[in-house]
């Protein structure tokens, strides 16, 4: 067993049953032009999650573990995207329509696409999800189950919306879930900062927080 230093407390793990979830760390969610941008977000806040997360990826990639990245996106016939999300607002663009990257989140398209410097190498599964949370009409579940993964670190955006919600649904299947800190954004600090108070109160009620560093130095 190997220990991170973490919130609300240790975070003890069995490297071989660990793997890394690499959560939309697309194009459309951090560049500009794409979905996040038509909903009215300051994209570059997310961009600082970019240097934590390389460390965190080539440190799982070093020392052998499983590595799975998802991507929020439709299919190009939108029969996997309700109406309800479609609708929802008033972006400057919808889901499906044409973008500087292509066609808003959909799948294939550059923009929903993972950013370059954090983009998958063979051997790493890519989850393709219509939902906030990857387990909804994936084969998440069935993958983590074929690794025999018993514990998952997080990184990825936004915390509060696809990270948090995919950690939720992980802590109920029994998984232990740490979200790795900086390697972690949101349009908005504030929710950032109160996701992770949400993840670690009441004793780990969703999971543990740490950052890079700490786990970084654990799986050296
Ligand atoms: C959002 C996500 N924020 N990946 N998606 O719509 O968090």
């Amino acid at each position: 067993m190997a220990v991170i230093k973490a919130q609300p407390f240790d975070f003890t793990f069995e490297p071989s049953t660990t793997g890394l979830v690499m959560i939309d760390f697309q194009r459309d969610f951090m560049e500009p032009g794409g979905f996040g941008e038509t909903l009215g977000n300051d994209v570059s806040l997310l961009r600082a999650a970019i240097e934590p997360a390389q460390a965190l990826l080539a440190a799982f990639r070093k020392a052998g573990l499983p590595v799975i990245h998802t991507r929020e996106c439709h299919r190009p016939d939108l029969s996997d995207l309700p109406d309800a999300k479609r609708d929802r607002g008033a972006p400057s663009l919808r889901i499906g329509d044409a973008g500087p990257m292509g066609r808003i989140l959909i799948s294939g398209e550059p923009g929903a696409d993972i950013i370059p410097e954090l983009y998958p190498i063979k051997g790493e599964t890519v989850i393709d999800k219509p939902g906030k949370g990857a387990f909804y009409s994936t084969e998440f579940g069935a993958v983590l189950a074929d690794l025999g993964l018993k514990q998952l670190i997080f990184a990825g955006v936004t915390t509060e919306v696809c990270v948090q919600t995919t950690m939720r649904e992980a802590n109920d299947r029994g998984f232990d879930c740490l979200l790795a800190t900086d390697a972690s954004e949101s349009y908005f600090p504030a929710f950032k900062a109160a996701a992770i108070d949400m993840i670690t109160a009441q004793g780990g009620i969703v999971g543990w927080a740490s950052p890079v560093a700490q786990i970084v130095e654990v799986l050296d």
